[in-house]
């Protein structure tokens, strides 16, 4: 991070400025000596011209922030101070051999460290993050990912105080020194990039297993908790040696140190790291207890260690050569973590999920300031590009592949790429290219999706002629409009399955006009063009049109159609992800006209058609728990908003309240049968069927009964809460009482606070709990809890589970028509960014939608943007999303 001052406007760098760096370093000594004032770095780098691009003596430049440089030599030399100079951000040596070695020692402060980048304490232990570019806080170097080298640490502390001493790949020596200090010293056999270099010292201890690979060799397992924590470390390890097994399995892709080690720190930016051999994790992401953790976490903590085993052979083993090339390690691992899961739970349930928050947030990020391709073209700070669109986004693009080529022309082509690239820094067109040439098909078309920012439309119209006996499917493509002006736009290949179906319910075999039978009740049409059409033969009668199944791509389907037809594909459509969608299309359809109408002023009433639909899925005992949760959720209000302009906050949550409230009153009875057939009364169990039930019955609670505010359902809350023996069931009692305003409510929530206020994860959910309840005090009492002795700023999940909860999650309550929350908001970032910029960042973007609201909240908010742009010294992280935001 670099300050922004009133001279300096931050400048982009462009993709098509990359080229290779004049020199190349092949290998890395470290000597990391650990103490309570300052920490000493003495690095030995062996570095040699790139002969492409440099010529002879050309001036070497190395990356380097925040650090002070106490020796230099070269070649054993120590260099004259006229033959070098440091500034702010590098240090530039004027002549250099061909090949030399390069010495230094510098001091660092990771004790002052708050923006947790670099080298930093986290409770007292040591530990780094260096992705993207951070590496240079630790020592000089080229620090960027088409550098790679192998490297040798030696870490050296006081043994009370720092007994466990690690790094990346092997532990090769130890020794002890005098004041009781002792060393330990680690070696990485692979060549790697800086961004993936770790360290962590501290008082901690280990949680460890085994995993025997599939050519034989036994790998050591070790999970790193602080002392408190080691009974939660089960799950985590059992989910990887899940993702070993997986990976073998599914790619062949076996792992290739003999130790993987995860250590959990409680102050960490992101979710976790994939340093090689040595992850770094949000403690979010591994610890978990039954009694402290819900079954969304243990499913998300199974994601994660997956999603970062993974980076092994996708990140590691093959790199990015640039940061703008971040979607090809990331789109592809999210891919990965995504199918493992799916694998591991419930195909559907989990392509639901996915498609739900992409649909939820990334649309909205294509919709706003920071649209962007998934291979950006310019960035002023690259942490500001580790967003929804590069990781979801780009897992979309990359499932493109697989609905092109199937299943196994996928695994085909990964295998050519690790063929081609392993030990390499290479591009998303490198992956492209690996692909095609596996499947000896031309993948060019697919590069339009790298290059343009937006969600693209479809816009489809079905035409059915009775004398004929022909269905006509008409597909245009543009794309959604984007605040920022974007290169015309071209038309994608979007890949779409469809099906059609009789008045019964049968899928229809599909025969396109040239062709002379049928293939398939399912086919996958590819549009190409700006527009096009598909004629099926053959359709005997009238059909239903169930059009991209499974979500066959990333774009937004527009398409007029009965309402019939919803209910039609809610009750009978055989994909489940479409089954679904039908419902979330019609009740959408439904709450935006209710909006209006509660904004007219008219009185709302509720098509029976839905209510309809509605019981057949509470009924339906065929359908598997968690899917009918998902099927009966309305879709959120952050939702609805993307489809409005301007965005009337108060209206969408009068008309989801609304609709929750008629069909919790209509089905009253079912609902509560439906409560107490999945109550369990056995002990917890964290089996597939019990978690379904957990899910069914919570949402039942939480998203429809609560609605009724009788006494019969708070005594079931209060029950539930008391008697709860697992956190899932604690915390959705708890998330009904705060949409509640009666005394069980503040009892409840001391009650939790007294029990929990020592575990921090937990109290986050306590933070969390209180920002998200759609009470009109919750602003108030986020203002109060911003003050509360355990609110922290310089702990991230803390300030996440109060702040991007309220601002992010809780729409009605942030925008809340007197400012007052954009001002919270405001100081808070400007605040925040003193410590730690690239959270104050994250935070900022909850104004990114700012320009979609009505005029007295757009002046709002533009007036607080206004403020912190005015502010001196502001980071480039916030600088520039501000920045994009006012363009
Ligand atoms: N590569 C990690 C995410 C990550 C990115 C940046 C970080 O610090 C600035 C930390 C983690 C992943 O995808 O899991
Ligand atoms: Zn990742």
């Amino acid at each position: 991070m670099n300050k922004k001052t009133e001279q300096t406007i931050p400048q982009p760098i462009y993709r098509h400025d990359y080229r290779q760096p004049d020199y190349w370093i092949d290998k890395v000594e470290l000597a990391v000596d650990l103490h309570d004032d300052v920490t000493i770095v003495r690095s030995i780098l062996q570095i040699r011209r790139n002969k492409d691009t440099a010529s002879e003596g050309q001036p070497l430049v190395l990356n380097g922030e925040k650090l002070t440089l106490k020796e230099i030599a070269l070649n054993g030399q120590p260099l004259p101070e006229s033959a070098y100079q440091v500034d702010r951000e590098a240090l530039i040596i004027f002549s250099v051999p061909d090949h030399f070695e390069l010495s230094t020692v510098v001091a660092i402060k990771p004790h002052e460290n708050t923006e947790l980048v670099g080298l930093y304490q986290s409770n007292g232990n040591y530990c780094t993050q260096c992705e993207a570019e951070s590496f240079r806080r630790i020592t000089y170097f080229l620090d960027r990912p088409d550098v790679m080298a192998t490297y040798s640490t030696t870490i050296s502390a006081d043994k009370a105080r720092y007994p466990v001493l690690l790094s990346n790949g092997n532990r090769v020596a130890t020794g002890e020194l005098e004041n009781n200090r002792h060393w330990v010293r680690w070696e990485d056999p692979f060549r790697k990039p800086s961004y993936l270099f770790a360290l962590v010292a501290g008082q901690l201890v280990c949680h460890h297993g085994t995993f025997k690979t599939m050519s034989g060799r036994e790998i050591r397992l070790e999970i790193w908790v602080e002392p408190q924590n080691i009974d939660k470390c089960e799950h985590a390890l059992l989910s990887l040696q899940k993702a070993m097994q997986w990976d073998e399995q599914t790619f062949g892709l076996e792992y290739d140190l003999d130790v993987y080690m995860i250590v959990a720190v409680n102050d960490f930016n992101m979710g976790a790291m994939e340093n090689k051999g040595l992850n770094v994790f949000n403690s979010k992401f591994v610890l978990c207890r039954p009694d402290t953790a819900t079954d969304d976490d243990y499913e998300d903590i199974e994601a994660v260690i997956a999603h970062e085993y993974f980076h092994n052979w996708t990140g590691n083993r093959v790199t990015c050569r640039d940061w703008f090339q971040l979607t090809l390690k990331e789109g592809l691992t999210v891919y990965r973590d995504q199918r493992f899961t799916a694998d591991m739970t419930d195909f559907a349930l989990k392509r639901i999920r996915d498609v739900k928050k992409l649909r939820t947030l990334q649309f909205a990020e294509d919709q706003g300031p920071m649209a962007h391709p998934i291979r950006p073209e310019s960035y002023i700070e690259m942490n500001n590009f580790y967003t929804i669109t590069v990781y979801e986004k780009g897992a979309e693009v990359v499932r493109l592949y697989e609905t092109l080529l199937g299943k196994e022309g996928f695994a085909k082509g990964l295998a050519r790429y690790f063929e081609k690239h392993d030990g390499q820094a290479v591009t998303c067109d490198d992956f492209r290219v690996a692909m095609a040439e596996a499947n000896q098909i031309d993948l060019t078309p697919l590069d339009r999706w790298y290059s343009q920012a937006g969600t693209p439309v479809c816009e489809v119209r079905g035409r059915y002629d009775a004398e004929q006996m022909t269905y006509t499917l008409q597909v245009t493509q543009s794309r959604a409009p984007t605040p920022a002006v974007q290169p015309a736009f071209m038309p994608c290949l979007i890949p779409i399955r469809v099906s059609l179906f009789d008045p019964k319910g049968q899928a229809l075999p599909l025969q396109l006009a040239d062709e002379n039978v049928p293939i398939g009740e399912e086919r996958l049409l590819s549009l190409s063009e700006t527009q096009q059409q598909f004629i099926f033969v053959n359709i005997p009668q009238e059909p239903v049109l169930s059009f991209l199944r499974g979500f066959s791509a990333p774009v937004q389907v527009k398409m007029q159609r009965p309402r019939e037809h919803l209910a039609f594909l809610m009750a009978h459509d055989n994909d489940s992800f479409n089954r679904w969608d039908a419902g979330q299309i019609l009740a959408q359809e439904l709450l935006l006209n209710l909006a209006q109408d509660w904004a007219a002023g008219r009185e709302l009433k509720l098509d029976p058609l839905f209510i309809q639909s509605f019981g057949k899925i509470l009924t339906d005992s065929r359908l598997n728990p968690s899917l009918k949760a998902m099927a009966m959720m309305l879709p959120d209000e952050k939702f609805l908003g993307q489809q409005i302009e301007p965005i009337d906050v108060d209206a969408l949550y009068e008309a989801r309240s609304f609709m929750t409230r008629v069909l919790a009153r209509t089905f009253r009875r079912e609902l509560l049968a439906l409560y107490q057939q999945y109550h369990s009364t056995s002990p917890y169990s964290n089996s597939r069927s019990a978690i379904d039930a957990r899910r069914l019955k919570n949402t039942v609670l939480r998203h429809f009964l609560t609605a009724l505010q009788d006494e019969e359902v708070i005594a079931l809350i209060g029950q539930q809460f008391q008697h709860a023996d697992n956190m899932t069931d604690m915390q959705a009692a708890l998330s009904c009482l705060m949409e509640l305003e009666i005394p069980e409510r503040e009892q409840a929530l001391q009650q939790f606070y007294g029990r929990w206020q020592h575990d921090p994860l937990v109290l986050d959910k306590w933070f969390a709990l209180q920002a998200s309840s759609s009470l009109p005090k919750t602003l108030d009492r986020v203002l109060s809890l911003a003050s509360h002795p355990d609110f922290n700023l310089r702990n991230p999940n803390r300030v996440r589970s109060l702040i991007w909860t309220f601002c992010s999650l809780n729409q009605v309550r942030f925008h809340s028509a007197d400012g007052r929350a954009y001002k919270f908001l405001a100081e808070l970032v400007l605040e925040l960014d003193r410590l730690n910029p690239q959270l104050a960042s994250r935070l900022v973007g909850a104004f990114n939608q700012w320009r979609r609201f009505d005029k007295l909240r757009r002046n709002l908010m533009e007036s607080q943007l206004n403020t912190i742009i005015a502010q001196p010294n502001l980071s480039t992280d916030v600088y520039e999303i501000v920045s994009r935001s006012l363009n």
